[in-house]
């Protein structure tokens, strides 16, 4: 599948990528799709194919704190997070009804904690692009885009997405959303309803109740935000080449008439052929050319993961996809790796194939009337919104608190390959350099926010982490024409607000 480049920077993307050797051990529960544990299997083959020597910087994220979770999430809901365990839940039916903490987002062992690597490893990415210092930023545990201001929704709990997109919202003007998960990106959309400084954009299956029920083409946001959060209802079986015949003109008028200023793009691996939840027939190839495609403006990206729920294809469609980002060629050939063995019903293969003799119920009249109507619409919008900068809200996470991780190959002896340091209570003679190099970054730093840094983010992974870790579970349409909605062609509709700084708006002055 070719992705057709658009002028695109030549010189090799600098890339950041954020990973937690914690977040494989979370458990969902027995039978739950959403294995924490893929994200494990992703990180594993992106060592075992040498990636990480290509790799800008590899970060153990600085987890979220409630105070960073409250930027979007209310104050109620971070406190309830902080405190249910399933030793306590009993006593919390009220609340657990109300945050929606039930069957789809049961309450687990270390549930906030997980919460807190999805949000800090998202929130470092933005940092990193606020300052210019990566070009790519990556968190493959990161893509949470259903949950919202006080529900969890969708396996999802905190949105790490839209508190990533506030924080770009410091140093950008314009950020472009883009969600190719199976599923609408309804909570990124709901919180940037009203905004013109976010444009959502979703590629999502839509009909027959299919979950969240949202996201048609007529949903198209509100008052300010009108006309700039943009809906592709999709239906089962779609094809690589049928999907770029949407994706790639599409994407290239909205690039042309929103002109963003950083890109944070929601790779959901559920949108793969094969996938246990979804219902599209994409070859890996076919989604990562949407990151290629969207990767070719040069424009500050971000990559999180989101959905994915056969976890061997997981692994291999978001190693494929840092392996673009860094521009290494990959052997299609799986490297030996902790979980090989899983990998034997697909042939050890990097690539994930679609399925022969599936119908694909997008048919041409279905995709040439969706295609007009969207070019349509993306040329009717009123050119790229600016906005006079005023004061800048301060940072929510420094960039000194973001601390490279000392990697060593795997199954190598440990060396010195990252530009980052040693732990200076491992090696003394880290310590000068650690002087030096803080004081380089000091001048970033603003007083208002500066946060201790945390020594467990200081340390390489233990043998055990790079061998996998230990864990307390883990591996475990109709294709009638689009409609616009008449509940959401007027900007009237229920929980339309008037603009973003209405009594509504969540977000304070500062978007
Ligand atoms: F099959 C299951 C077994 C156990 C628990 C849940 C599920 C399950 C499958 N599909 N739950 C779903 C979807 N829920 C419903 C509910 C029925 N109620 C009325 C709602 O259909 C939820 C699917 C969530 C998809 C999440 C996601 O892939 O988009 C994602 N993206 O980033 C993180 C997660
Ligand atoms: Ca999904």
């Amino acid at each position: 599948m070719d992705a057709a480049p658009s002028a695109g920077p030549a010189r090799k993307a600098r890339v950041s990528y954020f990973y937690d050797p914690d977040v494989g051990q979370f458990y969902y529960g027995q039978g739950h799709p959403m294995k924490p544990h893929r994200v494990r299997m992703a990180h594993s083959l992106v060592l075992h194919y040498g990636l990480h020597g290509k790799l800008d910087g590899y970060y153990t994220p600085t987890r979220a704190t409630a105070e960073d979770l409250a930027a979007f999430h209310s104050q109620d809901y971070v406190d309830f997070l902080r405190t249910v365990n399933p030793d306590n839940m009993s006593r919390y039916t009220r609340e657990l009804r109300d945050f929606n903490m039930y069957e789809d987002c049961p309450v687990f062992d270390g549930l906030y904690q997980y919460c807190q690597i999805a949000a800090g490893g998202s929130l470092g990415a933005a940092v990193k692009l606020n300052y210019q210092t990566s070009d790519i930023a990556i968190n493959w545990a990161g893509g949470l885009h259903h949950a919202k201001r006080a529900e969890a929704s969708g396996f999802c709990y905190v949105n790490d997405i839209v508190l990533a997109i506030l924080e770009l919202l410091k140093y950008h003007q314009r950020v472009l959303y883009l969600d190719i998960d199976v599923h609408h990106g309804d909570g990124v959309e709901e919180a940037f309803l009203t905004t013109d400084r976010v444009m959502t954009v979703s590629f999502h299956k839509f009909g027959n109740n299919y979950f969240p029920g949202t996201g048609d083409l007529g949903n198209m946001g509100h008052g300010q935000g009108r006309g700039y959060s943009l809906n592709v209802p999709l239906r089962d079986g779609i094809t690589d080449e049928t999907y770029h015949s949407l994706f790639q003109p599409v994407m290239a008028k909205l690039m042309e008439v929103y002109r963003p200023e950083a890109i944070v793009l929601q790779c959901g691996t559920d949108s793969l052929a094969g996938d246990r939840l979804g219902v599209f027939n994409l070859s890996s190839k076919g989604h990562a050319a949407c990151v290629e495609f969207m990767k070719s403006f040069g424009l500050p990206l971000m990559l999180l993961g989101g959905g994915g729920y056969k976890i061997i294809n997981v692994a291999r469609c978001w190693a494929a996809e840092t392996g673009l980002a860094v521009g290494a060629d990959m052997a299609e050939q799986l490297p030996p790796n902790e979980y090989y063995d899983y990998y034997g019903p697909v042939g050890y293969t990097l690539t994930v194939q679609p399925k022969a003799g599936l119908d694909n119920w997008n048919t041409p009249p279905y995709l040439d009337i969706l295609r007009n109507r969207i070019l349509q619409r993306l040329s009717e919008l009123q050119g790229a919104p600016g906005v006079a900068f005023h004061e800048r809200a301060p940072d929510g996470m420094d960039l000194d608190d973001i601390q490279d991780v000392n990697m060593a190959a795997p199954g190598a002896s440990p060396q010195r390959i990252w530009d980052g340091e040693l732990d200076p209570e491992d090696d003394p003679t880290a310590a000068a350099a650690e002087g030096g190099r803080r004081r380089a970054d000091a001048s970033f730093r603003d007083p208002r926010t500066t946060k201790p840094l945390s020594p467990s983010m200081l340390r390489p992974p233990s043998a055990s982490q790079l061998a996998g870790g230990s864990g307390r579970g883990g591996g475990g349409g109709d294709p009638a024409a689009p409609a616009e909605s008449a509940q959401d062609t007027e900007g009237t509709g229920e929980g339309a607000r008037a603009g973003n700084r209405s009594p509504g708006w969540p977000f304070g002055d500062w978007i």
